[in-house]
């Protein structure tokens, strides 16, 4: 395995219009959830990634466990949980730039995860383990297998890619803060939006921000920065590397999870970091340009097509 990641995916409705929710009577089922995002975002590109969870024993849950497994993602580590329901979400598109989202998942199946969903020989055996923000603040057990999953894996040294993936209306700010730091204090690599930093530091010039990241212990850091692009830091060298430019931005929720998958799958290429952050920013782009969060993934020969074509500098 490339990769492993854990995580909740959740049912997701999207209103077939634009426009207040409250005017939506129909809507088209998908399925969304950061760390399946990025695990099904390298799928596409010729990796291989496994996927740790629990879905409800209901209708939903299947099909979501047959869409993810049908993209080619391990699910062998996905428990069917009866004692709970598929978490849902829904999403409201108010324009291109204002997307609201409305959680269905307190108590879902995926919040009950818990250490005894992992399995050491399943990290062990594992490139990087790829943690987010989210899971943490679903709910005790959940932070206890991410704590679980982040042992087992500095014990075998896979390393450890963690996007914070703020989501504000699952926890505390207090809360968030304390646990996202603790977390960024304990992996390898860590890629911020530059919002998420100025939330955990309080401070929003990116080269002090790259900074404060890296003497938390991280020996990566990308902080991306929106259509610009995105940062890098290591205790070497730091650079800015332009973003694509989008014709028109169609859905944004997922690009930082396809950033992930592309900056990930250039790492396990063996490119720069430099280039690696060059497929993030591309793919990261190409997800806002379709409706849904892991339908605009590219394969490799569409990124390589689209970084071609489009590879102009937007800063
Ligand atoms: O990054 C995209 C995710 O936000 C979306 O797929 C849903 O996982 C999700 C969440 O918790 O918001």
């Amino acid at each position: 395995m490339d990769i492993v990641t854990l995580g909740e995916t959740m049912v997701l409705f999207t209103p077939d219009s634009t426009g207040l929710m409250r005017y939506a009577n129909s809507f088209s089922r998908k399925f969304g959830g950061a760390e399946s995002n990025y695990a099904i975002g390298l799928t596409r590109l010729g990796h291989q990634a496994g996927w740790i969870s629990r879905v409800g024993d209901d209708e939903l849950g299947k099909a979501m466990l047959a869409f993810i497994r049908g993209e080619g993602v391990d699910v062998s580590q996905v428990k069917v949980d009866d004692s709970a329901p598929t978490g849902i979400y829904f999403k409201e598109i108010r324009s291109a730039n204002e997307v609201r989202v409305q959680y269905y998942r307190k108590g879902s199946a995926a919040s009950r995860l818990s250490m005894e969903d992992i399995r050491e020989d399943y990290i062990a055996q594992a490139k990087y383990l790829h943690i987010s923000g989210i899971t943490p603040a679903l709910s005790e057990s959940c932070h206890e297998a991410i704590n679980e999953a982040i042992a087992i894996a500095k014990k075998h040294d896979v390393k450890i890619i963690f996007d914070p993936n703020l989501r504000k209306k699952l926890w505390t700010e207090d809360k968030a803060r304390r646990v996202l730091l603790d977390l960024a204090a304990q992996v390898d690599i860590i890629l911020p939006g530059i919002d998420e930093g100025k939330f955990m530091f309080g401070e929003s010039d990116p080269e002090t921000l790259g900074r404060l990241f890296l003497d938390q212990g991280a020996s990566l850091v990308v902080l991306k920065v929106g259509a610009k692009g995105a940062y890098y830091f290591t205790n070497e060298e730091s650079k800015l590397v332009s973003g694509f430019k989008v014709d028109q931005i169609v859905d944004p929720v997922g690009a930082g999870d396809g950033f992930a998958a592309g900056f990930t799958s250039g790492l396990l290429d063996g490119l720069s970091i430099e280039q690696a952050v060059q497929r993030g920013n591309a793919v990261g782009a190409m997800v806002t340009m379709i409706n849904g969060d892991v339908e605009g993934l590219p394969e490799k020969y569409e990124v390589e097509n689209f970084m071609n074509a489009t590879g102009e500098d937007v800063s």
